[in-house]
């Protein structure tokens, strides 16, 4: 028989991915369902995403903190993964009024956002002290040229001997110029501010050690200082954007502008470049550090808990162990026979079937539009609100379709505008970005910077910013549009659209302050491979993440 793990899922968490990794290292999952079942637990994990006061209010009101504290204290193994590592802290300044476990002191703070995105969103190091290096020793499978995926907002920050001196082993992990906790262990206890279910092999690695109660291992090789660069990687993604072809079969298709149909004289077959499930396993395995599918087809005529994309996403998250991202058809909906079924249910049936963020298009610009329409008040109620709430702002993502409009003199428009090197048809020299919803078939009087800031404030963890004009163009990003964006918020930005080969990647990171870059067509095309993006990416001494067997 499988041996077994424990996990506690209190809060309405994504905990698919974690049971598949679970699963991949050989272990199988029983749930403990109440309090009393706690003591069952051999091996015990404590997932968490979202707020923290959010986390651990359920946890307590549901009656789990003293038997959890007593199964610590009584030597058992444990693991906290990400608010798992921050309930073990004394508190969160993100909610002063619920404490934390008190195991480890201190607090946790929010990363100043005067300098970089926040939440941090992305792969950073957990590194141990010098001195395991220096002998050659691994904790808990952490090692130090190795990235783990983090999203985050708060941190326990990190000075050097504090926790030392009470017997914690701590991995750190440095965000612009600070340092917090990456991964902390003493014991029967390890806690990864980081998501190891989510960090490809060096992740399983770690998982695997805390199951098999491997504490301390040896380093295959000794990595040099170079491979073992702290700091937060250059993310690079690939899309696959998703529809039904004419046959009815599922396919990875890709659109020029947005139009998918081949233009041959046989009559414009929507393009097929392969299948979704095999597709996402090779870009994983080439290097992608996240996933994102895109349901391009807007109707639909199957009740939502049928839609193929579940069953896609089960069985890509069963080989995938980095991020995935679902967009497409994230509002209220209403099933043929009548029954209504609202975003935040939408978005559970995504999230149990292994997506880790969902990605909200045109819903997000009617929102925004009505946001405004009241005053820039908050009602609660929109998509990205709900499910902000129940599941955390980092599984929120906004996916934004403009287009450029040229206008020959500002006074033309009230819009935000900006001056373009790209000069317009008719010798226009400033135009604006105009929001589009239905994939782009609908303009709206509603320009790019209004809705970044809008759903910034409704609770949206980051933005996918398209761009219609560059879409498929393999010309590079619109770099203008992105820096414009960035300059106007403070959550994760990822640039999107017009990427046609490595140098388009560099460029991107390097003119602007994007924290992701995404391309599609390139990659499906078999013009370049992930790997080959990274590579080139490394030699301009961009920081990634090198991939893992
Ligand atoms: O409005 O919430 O149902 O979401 C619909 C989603 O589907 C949105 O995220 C929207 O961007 C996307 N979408 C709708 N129609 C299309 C289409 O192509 N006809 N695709 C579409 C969007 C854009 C990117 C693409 C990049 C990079 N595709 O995903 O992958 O532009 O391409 P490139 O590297 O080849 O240039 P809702």
């Amino acid at each position: 028989m499988m041996p077994t793990v424990y996990l506690l899922d209190y809060v309405a968490g994504n905990v698919r991915s974690l049971v598949n990794a679970i699963e991949k290292v050989g272990y199988g999952v029983e749930w403990i369902k109440s309090p009393a079942e706690v003591s069952n637990a051999d091996k015990l994990i404590l997932p968490g995403v979202g707020h923290f006061g959010h986390c651990l209010r359920q946890f307590t009101d549901a009656g789990y903190a003293e038997p959890v504290r007593q199964h610590i204290l009584a030597g058992k193994p444990f693991m906290g993964i990400c608010v798992g590592l921050q309930a073990l802290f004394e508190r969160s300044e993100e909610d002063a009024s619920v404490p934390g476990f008190g195991i480890i002191p201190g607090e946790l703070k929010r990363f100043n956002d005067e300098d970089k995105s926040v939440p941090q969103i992305g792969w950073n190091s957990a590194n141990t002290s010098p001195e395991e290096h220096v002998t050659g020793k691994s904790i808990f499978g952490l090692r130090p040229d190795s990235k783990y995926y983090y999203v985050h907002s708060y941190a326990r920050h990190y000075r050097k001997g504090e926790l030392e001196e009470l017997g914690w082993t701590v991995a750190t992990a440095r965000y612009g110029d600070e340092e917090f906790v990456g991964a902390i262990a003493k014991d029967n206890v390890l806690a990864t501010q980081f998501h190891p279910e989510k960090s490809g092999a060096a992740g399983l690695r770690v998982l695997k050690a805390f199951l098999e109660g491997k504490r301390i291992q040896d380093l295959p090789t000794t990595p040099s200082a170079s491979s073992a660069k702290e700091g937060l990687t250059r993310r690079v993604i690939a899309c696959l954007d998703v529809r039904t072809n004419d046959s009815g079969d599922l396919v990875v298709t890709k659109g020029d502008q947005y139009d998918v149909r081949e233009k041959d004289a046989a009559g414009g077959a929507v393009r097929n470049l392969g299948k979704p499930v095999d597709m996402a396993k090779k870009y994983y395995e080439q290097g992608a550090d996240e996933i994102t599918f895109l349901n391009i087809t807007s109707f639909r005529n199957s009740p939502v808990a049928d839609t193929p994309m579940l069953e896609i996403l089960r069985r890509t998250s069963e080989t995938v162990f980095v991020p995935l991202t679902i967009g497409g058809g994230i509002r209220n909906m209403v099933d043929p026979d009548g029954t209504k079924v609202s975003a935040l249910e939408v978005a559970t049936l995504y999230f149990k079937s292994g997506a880790d963020k969902v990605s909200i298009g045109s819903d997000a610009v009617i929102a925004a539009e009505e946001y405004y329409a009241r005053g820039k008040k908050l009602l609660g109620t929109t998509a990205i609100e709900t499910i902000s709430a129940a599941y955390g702002n980092q599984a929120v993502v906004v996916s934004v379709d403009p287009k450029r409009v040229y206008v020959s003199s500002l006074s033309t428009t009230t819009h935000h505008t900006i001056k373009t090197s790209n000069i317009g048809p008719h010798g226009e020299e400033y135009c604006w970005y105009q929001c589009t919803i239905k994939g782009g078939r609908e303009g709206r009087d509603f320009d790019v910077r209004q809705l970044v800031t809008a759903v910034e404030a409704l609770g949206a963890g980051e933005i996918l910013l398209n761009c219609i004009d560059k879409d498929g163009t393999n010309s590079g990003f619109d770099l203008e549009l992105i820096n414009d964006v960035k300059a106007a918020i403070k959550i994760p930005v990822i640039a999107s659209s017009g990427a046609g080969n490595p140098a388009h990647f560099a460029e991107v990171f390097e003119k602007t302050r994007t924290d992701a870059a995404l391309g599609a067509g390139m990659f499906h095309r078999g013009e370049y491979t992930v790997k080959q993006v990274k590579g080139y990416l490394q030699e301009r001494d961009l920081l990634v993440r090198r991939f893992e067997e």
